[in-house]
């Protein structure tokens, strides 16, 4: 059966198809000659995590499958600015648009007013898409285990890191830790949301934080949606989350995790 992650990947690969023929990468090269060094991503994290601290990355998001539209109307760019002022660590923009309602105008859009590190985040399956990254201003990119082989993840994760950017390896099960593990990426994201079943379970994070080795950064990642899932989540010794949906929705004092 296919699941809704095998249809996002199967319109990717057409985008990317498209994207290359419209843009070649020569010209992308060009931009990312003139663009500003990546700003760093995971050092921005560490700078805030602590014993005591969590360091978030807040997320800009339109919608999703999971919970279709997020906050219709809102502007993305002055949520991002709320999201700085309210001591985000480092923001991540969607940029998926059939799926997500992103695009890289918003990331652009975003880079321009905050200073913090940003995640281009995305269905990466092609360096093309990296290297578009890094022209638009991207600090670190998603590569998502769960859609790439072994020689994908470690092709697009050398190219990240070859051009100075960070790489978050997301993984949702053993089988995915196991592998991100190998690759040369200390920035290792557990989602908490199966993204082919779309079922969010903090007890992902309780199961797999255990088998992150030392020299690993954690990153718990979808399903925070309030002070107690990260006090559950902390259990774990995690201290970075990836927030989206429940800070999208906070419209007043988008700070308020922020502690
Ligand atoms: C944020 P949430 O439940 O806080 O909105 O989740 C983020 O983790 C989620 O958007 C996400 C995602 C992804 C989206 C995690 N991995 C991969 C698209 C693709």
């Amino acid at each position: 059966m296919s699941t809704a992650l095998d249809r996002i990947i199967e319109y990717k690969v057409d985008e990317v198809a498209a994207l290359k023929r419209e843009r070649p990468l020569a010209e992308l090269a060009d931009r990312i000659l003139k663009a500003r060094k990546p700003r760093g991503f995971a050092h921005a994290l560490d700078q805030v995590a602590g014993h005591d601290e969590n360091a978030l990355i807040c997320e800009l998001k339109r919608k999703s499958p999971s919970a279709g539209d997020i906050l219709p109307g809102a502007d993305p760019v002055a949520i991002a600015q709320e999201y700085e002022y309210g001591g985000a660590a480092c923001l991540s923009v969607l940029t998926d648009g059939p799926s997500f309602g992103g695009s890289l105008d918003d990331f652009q859009a975003i880079r321009s007013v905050v200073t913090l590190p940003m995640l281009r985040k995305d269905f990466m399956i092609d360096s093309y898409q990296v290297v578009e990254s890094r022209a638009y201003g991207a600090d670190c990119v998603l590569v998502i285990m769960a859609c790439l082989s072994d020689g994908q993840a470690e092709e697009l994760t050398g190219t990240a890191l070859e051009l100075g950017m960070d790489v978050l390896l997301e993984t949702h099960n053993e089988e995915e830790l196991e592998r991100a593990l190998k690759l040369p990426s200390p920035l290792i994201g557990v989602n908490n949301r199966d993204l082919k079943r779309m079922v969010t379970d903090l007890s992902t994070t309780e199961r797999l934080a255990p088998l992150i080795p030392d020299g690993k950064v954690l990153i718990s990642e979808s399903g925070v949606s309030s002070a107690e899932s990260i006090d559950r989540l902390r259990k774990t010794g995690a201290r970075r989350f990836l927030v989206g949906e429940s800070l999208m929705k906070m419209e007043e004092d988008r700070a308020q995790l922020v502690t």
